[in-house]
């Protein structure tokens, strides 16, 4: 039998049973009256009816954009087709996740490189994924994710949507300004957040000016290896502000990047000691610096050898940087958040959480600045402080706790408020002022989110070429959207139309994430990624991306056992419907070597693979293979099994593993 159709059996079953149904009732609906009764009964307006025709994707329709959003506390990433709000993968990354086997047979090894002291660390608070870009535009190969709570970057390859690598930060304890990428993904960029003595080391809070540092690491990305190069990575030095978010420069901002701060009144809290919260040691002042960082300057430094060694990582002190010229530092309004980069790299946007405004730097006014050496003053570290008036282009005021901003194909910037709940529509100036019926720097409308926005995203909204199109509002709170599943609600994507100009920009669906506080999300059009369908080769190595020379193939499937190691080998091989060996017998124990390939070539066609007690489980995609050791630690039988529904014999894709007791 063909066996596509063989895998079809089971489902097709099941399928055509529900589509005679769904046929018969889809033929009730035969005129717009219909629509209309159908509206009526369930209360639906117009703006619904046209809200569902711009988002409502019917079976086997395609959607145009992937959304790649952080995972929030589920330390993984999410993977949501747009319009239709589908979610199409969680992929793990610093969490186990049974389904794709990671933790539990794959992807111990790279949740390793994110050990943190020794301690395997098994969670993330992931924050702001970055789609690899060539010449500041996506180029939908690989991914990029950070976690916050312990300063580490995830590299996922979008060949297979699958997590290759976690780096630890040898420097800082968390980090925030990150991941961003440089336009041509030749770095990584991970800012640091609350600063600490190098490497999490000990002092006391007393010493906190001279002990405790701020810093910003580049770490190197090398495409053909499709891997973060330590070899090659570097850091800075920065005062111990605590960093914040960071974009790179593109276009007329190329080889810089910026990088927000908090904090520049260097408090320390301690409430319970009569002193400031933190909340309020934190915004005392009116202003907070912007950093802005020539990483291109900064990279000829690191490899002219004037880096120091810290924590075994080279560091570009603030002495050398400042000698150097490499950073400098201009007034923001206080507490800001986001720091956006306008598609041209003409402008920089920043907002300030405590006020109205959004502030627009001119990179040109920065880079006349620099180079004419106007500085208003030095920080406490002799950073140039560039004077605010010299290098603000505009300030628009758009409404209460202004957060993040993206930018539209055709002039218009969007900026998140969080305190408002609104997403605002404003316009651009400069060599933008043209696309737009508005006059140049003003806010055009607000469309009220439900509710307390964080970031926003448009689609490509933080690339050279903006597509527009969708705006998707990332809510925190979501209070009466949906069916409360206990007192801890889902949080709230909102995605809008922001295909019109002026001021429709209607809320055409709403999406919960029961699954973790997702922060930023990046929109990605469709046809640049291009996935495998299948695995390249039957016996694939899907961390190293290549064939594996031990992967078992048909016909040499086998289990040898060597006496003197107590020692067993297993080579097996996995397709519908049954493995090859079935009898799989150990003495009590054995270190046991198990290798599995999935030789299966029919698109979907995936295998699992769990042995009971022993906590394994594998996902077996069509062509890999995947190797598991384990220590038969437990006499006993266990019957392992297939843990996808792979076929009508799925449940008969089953074997025994006995372990023998000595006496
Ligand atoms: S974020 Cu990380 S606190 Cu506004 Cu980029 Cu949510
Ligand atoms: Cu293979 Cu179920």
């Amino acid at each position: 039998m063909n066996p596509a159709f063989r895998v079809l059996s089971a489902r097709a079953l099941a399928l055509a049973l529900l589509l005679s149904v769904g046929a018969s009732s889809s033929l009730a609906f035969q005129s717009m009256d219909d629509v209309r009764a159908a509206a009526t009964a369930r209360g639906l307006t117009t703006a619904d009816l046209l809200a569902a025709a711009k988002t409502f994707t019917p079976s086997g329709m395609l959607d145009e954009y992937v959304m790649f959003s952080s995972g929030g506390h589920s330390g993984q990433v999410f993977a949501i087709g747009m319009p239709s709000m589908r979610l199409l993968k969680t992929i793990a990354v610093f969490t186990p996740e049974p389904w794709q086997g990671w933790g539990y047979g794959v992807g111990e090894e790279v949740m390793a490189g994110g050990d943190y002291g020794g301690e395997p660390v098994r969670w993330g608070d992931t924050h702001h994924p970055a789609l690899s870009e060539t010449a500041g535009d996506y180029d939908g190969q690989w991914l990029f994710i950070n976690d916050k709570i312990n300063a580490r970057v995830g590299v996922i390859d979008l060949r297979d949507f699958e997590a290759k690598q976690i780096v630890k930060n040898p420097l800082t304890v968390s980090d925030h300004g990150g991941t961003f990428v440089t336009p041509n993904t030749e770095y990584v960029i991970e800012g640091g957040q609350y600063a600490t003595p190098w490497g999490s080391a000990y002092a006391p809070l007393s010493e906190y000016k001279e002990s405790y540092h701020g810093s910003v690491t580049l770490w190197k990305f090398d495409r053909r290896a499709g891997r973060i190069d330590r070899s090659k990575s570097f850091a800075m030095e920065l005062p111990p502000y605590w960093q914040d978010l960071s974009d790179a420069g593109k276009g007329a901002s190329d080889g810089w990047f910026f990088l927000n701060s908090i904090n520049t009144e260097m408090a320390t809290g301690g409430i319970e000691s009569g002193n400031p919260p933190f909340e309020a040691g934190v915004s005392r002042n009116a202003t907070d610096y912007l950093h802005i960082i020539d990483w291109k300057g900064a990279e000829r430094v690191f490899q002219a050898g004037k880096a120091d060694m810290i924590e075994g990582f080279p560091v570009i002190s603030i002495k050398t940087a400042v000698a150097e010229g490499l950073i400098y530092l201009t007034p923001e309004p206080r507490s800001p958040h986001g720091v956006d980069v306008a598609p041209k790299g003409d402008f920089v946007v920043v907002s300030g959480k405590l006020d109205p405004h959004v502030t627009v730097y001119s990179t040109a006014k920065l880079k006349k600045a620099v180079a004419a050496k106007t500085f208003s003053g030095r920080d406490d570290w002799g950073i140039p402080i560039l004077d605010f008036d010299a290098v603000v282009e505009a300030q628009v005021e758009v409404g209460l706790g202004p957060l993040h901003t993206q930018f539209g194909p055709e002039g218009y910037a969007y900026t998140s408020l969080f305190l408002d709940s609104a997403v605002a529509r404003w316009t651009m100036g400069g060599s933008y002022g043209a696309g737009t019926p508005e006059p140049d720097w003003t806010l055009v409308h607000k469309t009220p989110v439900q509710y307390n926005v964080g970031h926003i995203g448009v689609a490509e909204g933080d690339t050279v070429s903006p597509d527009g199109k969708y705006l998707v509002a990332f809510n925190k709170w979501s209070v009466d959207r949906f069916l409360p599943p206990g007192p801890l609600l889902p949080q709230n994507f909102q995605l809008i139309d922001i295909a019109n100009q002026g001021t429709s920009m209607p809320v055409i669906y709403d999406m919960p994430i029961g699954m973790g506080e997702p922060h930023y999300a990046q929109i990605c059009k469709a046809d640049k990624l291009n996935p495998w369908k299948v695995y390249p080769e039957v016996g694939w190595d899907p961390l190293h991306q290549r064939a594996d020379l031990m992967a078992p193939k048909p016909g040499m499937e086998r289990v040898t056992r060597n006496d003197e190691e107590g020692s067993v080998e297993v080579f097996m091989t996995a397709v519908r419907s049954h493995f090859k060996p079935e009898h799989v017998a150990v003495k009590v124990g054995d270190t046991i070597t198990w290798r599995i390939t999935n030789i299966e070539r029919a698109v979907d066609a995936t295998h699992g693979f769990a042995i009971p007690q022993y906590n394994i489980n594998l996902s077996l995609e069509p062509g890999e293979t995947a190797t598991v050791e384990f220590t038969a630690h437990t006499a006993g039988t266990f019957p392992f099994y297939c843990s996808e529904f792979c076929s009508a014999l799925h449940l008969e894709m089953v074997g025994y593993l006995l372990v023998e007791p000595t006496e």
